[in-house]
């Protein structure tokens, strides 16, 4: 089903506030992906020989990997559900070029709820959360069906 405005509202109400440190939110956000689920990194050439969560605190580069993740995240929750132009683009190079199954984007959702929790758990109560949940599913599938039409099983 379709998120209500209701839910679209939390997700924004949040996501606004989650802006007010986007890259530091969207770097956790990659450090947490790799570190609790080691077969995601395989997929980053350029982050596969980093060894400790340290070295991937200190680095730049992964940061502006999260900052990138995010800001595209937020220019697709704010199209509330009519996110084709920039989820398209988005869902080819995952299929074809980074190779990203769903499984995955089902683990960085998960995490994207759990981070936002610990940092804004004043603003981010159950409805909330819920909502979020919702939304991202949305991304998923829609994400899953462009995978799809591009012959890749995700
Ligand atoms: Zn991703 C890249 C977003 C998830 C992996 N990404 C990327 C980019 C962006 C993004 C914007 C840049 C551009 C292109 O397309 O290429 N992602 C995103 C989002 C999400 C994601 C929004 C959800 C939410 N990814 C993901 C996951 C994974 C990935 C889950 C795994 C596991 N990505 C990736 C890779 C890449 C990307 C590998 C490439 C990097 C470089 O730079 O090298």
């Amino acid at each position: 089903m379709q998120p209500s405005d209701q839910e679209w509202k939390h997700v924004l109400d949040i996501w606004a506030k989650v802006e007010s440190r986007l890259p530091e939110h969207g770097h956790e956000v990659i450090i947490r992906l790799l570190q609790e689920h080691p077969e995601t990194q395989e997929r980053f050439e350029k982050f596969k020989h980093m060894k400790t969560a340290d070295e991937m605190k200190s680095s730049e580069e992964m940061k502006a990997h999260g900052t990138k993740v995010f800001t595209t995240l937020g220019k697709i929750l704010k199209q509330k559900g009519n996110h084709a132009e920039v989820l398209n683009p988005l869902a080819e190079s995952h299929a074809l070029k980074h190779k990203i199954p769903v499984k995955y984007l089902e683990f960085i959702s998960e995490i994207i709820v759990k981070v936002i929790a610990e940092k804004y758990p004043e603003d981010f109560g159950a409805d909330s959360q819920a909502a979020m949940r919702k939304v991202l599913e949305l991304f998923r599938n829609d994400m899953a069906s462009k995978y799809k039409e591009f012959g890749f099983q995700g």
